[in-house]
């Protein structure tokens, strides 16, 4: 699908990815366990109910086109999968009155998890997946079986699913946990990730200390301000902000700076290595001297994507002296990785503070 025709089915700030690329995100393979597969909805319900995969096979079959959005900001759109309703698993255990939520738990080493209220399913109407283009999903996207949830952020969308469970309570799911992911997910009202507040005179303190190494600092916001010098080592920032901030000489090794949006900052000799910016948008920022060698760069953003008015996005400013590899361009999407080969390819500008950004 071209990005013309993607108009209008592309909730905000997602970016295609090609047809052909399809990344792994997450758990790439099911815990290990030689029982063979079962999916039970259980719980809350009249009775557990218990289908083999040939049992799976055997129901109501339904080809769907469905968009997927991952909350990193890439989509692909009418991918083809084949499976079963959701519904019709729940409707065979009959889920008692008291049921208000209903949790998918994966065969996962880490209890991989997710959920959704039972009253949004007439809507999204999941699907209990087990082929993708008439193909048996691959084991790395979930196969056998995995749910996918039409209309929400693809974390919804539990790979390797071996049980389903009615709750009267909702859990929050692994990454709901974890990371903040908002549970709800609504891609089309960026619901992203919660914001949890921080108490103020924590964050005071922090900023003052030019000190966030190790901290937990989901959705912090650091725009405009000069944190020149900051060491932020390891440091959990999915989600932070640092629009325009002065961050010449930082350090950012080993952190998370998932969907981290550093667009315009000066980001002049900062160590953002061995790190983790999978959705993070450096567009307009200063990247001269910069150290990104080892940080995964999946769907990163440094200039406008296609779809988007490039007159109203800067590109970020990087030359021969920004430390990339090659290998790494690899996990942006290719007028990302152009912009970025083009960029490297320019000869290292002679004074350090006066090549105007652009
Ligand atoms: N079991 C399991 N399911 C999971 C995840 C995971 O880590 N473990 N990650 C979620 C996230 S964040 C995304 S974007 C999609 C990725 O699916 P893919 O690897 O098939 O692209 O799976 C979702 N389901
Ligand atoms: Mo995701």
């Amino acid at each position: 699908m071209t990005q013309e025709r993607a108009g209008g089915r592309l909730p905000p700030n997602q970016a295609l990815m090609p047809a052909r690329r399809w990344p792994v995100i997450g758990e790439s393979e099911p815990r290990n366990d030689p029982a063979p597969w079962m999916v039970t909805v259980g719980g809350l319900v009249g009775r557990d109910h218990r289908w083999t995969l040939e049992g799976l096979r055997g129901l109501a079959w339904l080809e769907r086109a469905v968009d997927i959005h991952c909350v990193t900001r890439w989509s692909k759109l009418g991918m083809a999968f084949g499976g079963v309703r959701l519904r019709d698993l729940l409707d065979a255990a009959q889920p008692r009155a008291d049921a208000r939520f209903v949790r998918f738990v994966a065969r996962s080493t880490r209890d991989h998890a997710s959920s959704l209220p039972l009253a949004d399913l007439p809507d999204l109407d999941p699907l209990v997946a087990l082929t993708v283009d008439g193909e048996p999903l691959p084991v790395e996207h979930g196969g056998p079986v995995r749910l996918i949830v039409p209309g929400r952020y693809f974390y919804k969308s539990v790979k390797w699913l071996e049980r389903i469970d009615l709750l009267a309570e909702d859990r929050l799911g692994f990454w709901e946990a974890e990371s903040g992911y908002h549970n709800i997910a609504d891609p089309w009202r960026e619901q992203r990730y919660v914001v949890r507040d921080l108490p103020a005179r924590k964050v005071r303190a922090l900023l003052q200390s030019r000190n966030f190494d190790d901290q937990d600092l989901l959705s912090l916001s650091c725009d405009d301000m000069d944190l020149s010098g900051l060491t932020a080592r390891r440091a959990l920032l999915r989600n932070a902000s640092f629009r325009r901030t002065r961050l010449e000489g930082a350090d950012f090794s080993g952190a998370n700076l998932s969907n981290a949006c550093f667009d315009a900052a000066d980001l002049r000799g900062a160590r953002l290595s061995d790190g983790d910016a999978e959705g993070a948008s450096f567009r307009g920022a200063d990247l001269r001297g910069a150290d990104l060698t080892g940080t995964r760069l999946f769907g990163v953003s440094f200039t406008a994507e296609p779809h988007e008015d490039e007159a109203t996005v800067a590109d970020a400013v990087i030359d021969a002296s920004t430390g990339v590899r090659a290998d790494q361009l690899s996990a942006l999407t290719e007028p990302q990785a152009a912009f970025v080969r083009n960029a490297l390819a320019r000869p290292r500008a002679a004074g350090a503070g006066d090549a105007v950004g652009g």
